[in-house]
């Protein structure tokens, strides 16, 4: 059973162990004293369930534990045990009919409800790390609410408080004082408590983790303004210019549909950009009439940090009327795209992206055939409101092809969300993946790709005497079809496809020597992912947490310039999270513990899915400030979203990204 479904699982056990444990109290204080044994004795089988449930995460790793081993638990241990020992023998005295069930058995029952409840708020609320902010705050309510529950509870004070004025029960009277003393004393521990629970969550966060390593030094101070990209191709290179407009233009997808879009250029995707390994590109970007602003941010092409895109980190956006240059050298080949970073959640759902795609220089394909006699395919895959396009930028979902022609072709996922990519009717390779070649990948056929938002795959086959389907996401009619040359159209069928087995990337492929010793890093860092209540740009939210905190209060993670760095990141959410690094491709270690013995595997957008533990390393040779996000858009300006900085970069522009409409102007 995967991770994810234990997550599942331990929630559905905790929401049986709250109902079991409110429902015992109710009956209970309904003297329904039969059916009140029944229930208790289920609650505390459930309870013992839940401690099953965390130990078996607790097996897949401490952080889907933390907070419920060391509060949710014990919490619910202490009350409940309380519980059985005030109401259970109360219960089994009255069901022999000698004696009733007391308010105390009520309250320490309810009690243990509260404790249950609270467990799975913090859960849920504040997740991963716990604090110690949150623990006094947790307990403090729970007995709040057991001090109230009690002056619900109890028999009617005021009674007990008339006989005792009239001196016929002195009894009465020390149990009214036991009961104010209880009261009073208890109160104002809780309220104590709650107090210091809650100024110590106002205690200033750490801005920056080292990961182990060394902390700032003194060294000079570059601004990523100045780290700019060459002025000139390499040797036998050309300077490939653009000019992107950004600007919001009405367009007709394949089906005919018009769609309000946001564009480059009047176009989605933007202009095709390509380039042969060496050439220069110059990218002049204007804005036309995006009032929030844009930028150009190159997805998984190393360039350097200045020409980056990231608004309020590597430059301003560019608002209506302005305009920003960018240029760098094409050296890395392979299948890139490029999109705004301002607003991106909205942005690049619009339209405001493309695709980069750089060929290798002069003749070193294997093959020798000419680009002429090669199908060679761009095909961004986007979703507008609700229909998935999938096109070259001419916009035909049919392509003609001769039969053993040599065929590329290049998958790039725009969207937020993973697509399952289906190539039937011909065996292929993974050539690529994010843009950089595998070692050896072998022939595979009946298999089915995860491609990661963000992620790109090159598929490549020999095209066969007959005709080849991409089938995205199971839709038998969608995609894209090739034919050999006089097949007449219509006439593929396609099998169902929702039953094949997932490619699995980190087996894919030939092992090859890593360019670092991945046994050791310089510095470490771990990103738990989780849902919890955080500061977002200022506001509370519901937000998208790295370790229990939005952007920009996620500490920046600190590098210096030839660290090896890992990452951990464990997902403890119920959603997929793609993560991307900017300026650096990851080596994926393992997944899960299961270590990677494929092909060396460098991806820069990675799909941790919920209860998946990913290990990945970089050498950070690119100085900057760069981010380091999920690339769910919507997720990142939700707050999953941190700065990996390097040791002495500066940023003039404001150091945070400025994500969000109305933020970072
Ligand atoms: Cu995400």
């Amino acid at each position: 059973m995967t991770t994810g479904l234990w997550i599942i699982l331990d929630h559905v056990v905790a929401l049986l162990t709250i109902a079991a444990w409110f429902a015992a109290g109710v009956t209970l204080a309904l003297r329904r004293t039969r059916p009140a044994l029944a229930v208790l004795v289920a609650a505390v089988l459930v309870t013992l369930v839940r401690v099953a449930t965390v130990a078996m995460l607790a097996g897949r790793g401490w952080w889907f534990v933390q907070e419920k081993v060391l509060l949710g638990l014990p919490m619910l241990g202490a009350a409940g045990a309380v519980a059985v020992l005030v109401a259970g023998p109360q219960l089994l005295a009255a069901r022999r009919g000698r004696g009733d069930v007391t308010a105390g058995g009520v309250v320490s029952v309810l009690t243990a409800a509260y404790a249950a409840l609270a467990g799975l708020v913090v859960t849920f609320l504040v997740g991963y790390p716990l604090t110690l902010s949150t623990a006094l705050i947790t307990t403090s309510l729970v007995c709040a609410g057991a001090l109230l529950t009690g002056r619900v509870v109890a028999p009617a004070v005021e009674d007990i408080a008339a006989d005792a004025a009239v001196g016929q029960a002195p009894e009465g009277r020390r149990a009214i004082s036991r009961r104010r003393f209880i009261g009073w004393t208890g109160g104002a521990v809780v309220v104590t408590a709650a107090g210091a629970g809650t100024g110590l969550s106002f205690l200033p966060a750490e801005s920056v983790t080292r990961g182990g390593g060394p902390g700032r030094s003194s060294r000079a101070a570059v601004s990523v303004a100045d780290l700019r990209g060459s002025g000139s191709p390499a040797a036998g290179g050309t300077v490939r210019r653009h000019v992107l407009t950004a600007k919001k233009a009405t367009v007709r997808l394949p089906s005919g549909r018009e769609i309000d879009a946001w564009t480059y250029n009047g176009e989605v995707p933007g202009p095709a950009i390509t380039a042969t390994q060496g050439d220069l590109i110059e990218v002049r970007l204007r804005n036309a009439d995006i009032e929030d602003g844009v930028t150009l941010h190159w997805h998984g092409y190393d360039v350097p940090c200045g020409e980056d895109g990231a608004p309020g980190v590597t430059q301003l956006a560019v608002a209506p009327g302005d305009d920003f240059v960018y240029r760098f050298r094409a050296d890395q080949v392979g299948t890139y795209w490029y999109h705004t970073h301002h607003a991106s959640h909205v942005g690049v759902h619009k339209g405001l992206y493309g695709t980069l795609v750089v060929q290798p220089r002069g003749g070193q394909r294997a093959d020798e055939q000419s680009a002429a006699e090669q199908v060679d395919l761009t095909l961004p895959v986007h979703t507008f409101d609700g229909t998935v396009v999938i096109a070259d930028s001419d916009g035909r979902t049919e392509h003609p092809a001769s039969p053993g022609t040599p065929v590329r072709l290049r998958l790039i996922n725009t969207d937020s969300d993973p697509h399952r990519i289906v190539l039937a009717g011909t065996p292929f390779r993974v050539a690529a993946v994010d843009g950089r070649d595998l070692n050896q990948p072998g022939e595979v056929s009946d298999v089915a790709l995860h491609l990661p938002a963000g992620g790109r795959y090159d598929l490549v086959f020999v095209m066969p005497d007959t005709s080849v389907a991409l089938v995205l996401d199971g839709d038998r009619d969608g995609g894209l079809r090739l034919r050999p040359l006089g097949d007449v159209p219509g006439e593929a069928r396609i099998e169902d496809t929702s039953d094949l087995p997932e490619l699995n990337l980190l087996r894919y492929g030939a092992p090859a020597a890593a360019p670092f010793d991945t046994r050791t890093a310089d510095r470490h860092f771990t990103m738990v992912l989780d849902r919890g209540v955080a500061m977002v740009d200022g506001q509370p939210a519901y937000a998208q947490t790295v370790n229990g905190r939005g952007h920009p209060a996620i500490p920046d993670q600190l590098v210096a310039e030839g660290d090896i760095v890992r990452f951990t990141v464990v997902n403890r959410s119920l959603e997929t999270h793609p993560w991307h690094l900017h300026g650096h491709p990851v080596l994926i270690l393992s997944r899960d513990g299961t270590p990677s013995t494929g092909s060396p595997l460098w991806m820069d957008t990675f799909d941790v899915r919920p209860g998946e533990i990913w290990e990945v390393a970089f050498r950070a040779t690119n100085p900057g400030i760069w981010m380091n996000h999920c690339h769910n858009l919507p997720h990142a300006h939700q707050g999953m979203m941190l700065r990996l900085r390097y040791d002495g970069v500066t940023t003039p522009f404001g150091g945070s990204h400025g994500g969000s409409p109305g933020h970072g102007h």
